[in-house]
């Protein structure tokens, strides 16, 4: 290990040891924020352990104290359960490693958190789903309670429909497992198929998104369909352009840049350099009109022609390379 000429101590002898323990590796959000992560380690010499995540709490608690062993410097915690983390997250911290948690909440002052905005994510799509089909229409709602990210979003779903009485829950369902978006899909078409009259699908994860698009396809009522939903890939952008798509809008952040904050955080702490409690990144209304017109086809040709797909300002210093893709 080199370590990174300018930078404090010990990033400038290099090989840092720092975990990132994730509850769910599976899916594109998760697999390129972990490339993000890994990148982003790399350009500060860091010696990033990553923990694959299979939706098991109790091995997740594991590797966390399996991280403490090793003496990592700091530990990312990317999804959880909070009740399996919290003692552990402390453990670590008492033993003098950083603790940075994306999407879970551990509270803990001591330990920041990472975060997509996901009120803003939420009112977003909302907003959109008013523009396109006015705030009175049977929605089918995909979500699973218990993930930081999916009851903020669901927050702002109740407080919509408390204000439109006009907007229906016909329907919740979803699923999160290793499969999500096809057990996701088992339900939708169970869903669609008793509730015809559902015009609307608010999915707020592109897993469930791509569910709930394959439930429409296959039962043949993708026209009557609109799907909102968060997160963006590359494969979902072909998703959501392809000809007849019922999925018009998603917002979304780069997950790679998400990564690449969490590691930064955890870096800056590292050093003895503050950070604040909550560190946000910012996600943007991705429309399929806009998609289409700008000859969006790659997350690579959002993050040429949006800013916020290539880097964020989040947790920035000037010893840290943050424009890495
Ligand atoms: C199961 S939670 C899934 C969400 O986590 C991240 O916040 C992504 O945006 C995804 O929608």
């Amino acid at each position: 290990a080199g370590g990174v000429s300018g930078a404090p101590a010990p990033f400038d002898k290099g090989g840092v040891k720092i975990a990132l323990i994730s509850y769910i590796s599976a899916g594109d959000f998760f697999q390129a924020y972990q490339a993000g992560a890994e990148a982003q380690a790399k350009s500060l010499d860091i010696d990033l352990r990553v923990f694959p995540g299979r939706q098991d709490a109790a091995e997740q608690r594991e590797q966390v104290l399996q991280a403490i062993n090793l003496g990592v410097s700091a530990i990312v915690i990317d999804h959880g359960l909070p009740e399996s983390l919290g003692d552990v997250a402390q453990q670590a911290l008492d033993k003098g490693i950083k603790v940075v948690a994306f999407d879970v909440n551990l509270n803990n002052p001591k330990i920041p958190q990472v975060e997509q905005s996901d009120h803003e994510l939420a009112k977003l799509a909302l907003e959109q789903a008013v523009k396109d089909n006015g705030t009175s229409f049977n929605a089918g709602y995909a979500y699973v309670a218990g993930f930081a990210p999916l009851d903020r979003r669901n927050e702002v779903w109740d407080k919509f429909r408390s204000e439109n009485s006009g907007a229906v829950e016909k329907a919740r369902f979803g699923v999160v497992n290793d499969t999500t978006a096809t057990s996701t899909a088992d339900q939708a078409k169970a869903v669609l198929s008793a509730n015809p009259d559902i015009t609307v699908v608010f999915a707020p994860y592109d897993e469930f998104a791509r569910g709930v698009k394959l439930a429409a396809n296959d039962l043949g009522v993708a026209k009557k369909l609109k799907i909102y939903s968060a997160d963006v890939s590359t494969a979902d952008i072909q998703e959501i352009t392809e000809e007849g798509s019922p999925w018009v809008a998603t917002v979304a952040t780069n997950p790679a840049v998400v990564g690449a904050v969490s590691v930064r955080v955890a870096a800056l702490q590292v050093a003895g350099q503050d950070v604040p409690q909550q560190i946000t990144v910012k996600p943007t209304l991705l429309t399929q009109e806009s998609l289409r017109a700008a000859g969006v086809k790659t997350i690579e040709d959002l993050a040429q022609k949006v800013p916020a797909f290539s880097r964020s300002d989040a947790a920035t210093a000037t010893w840290i390379p943050d424009k890495l893709f």
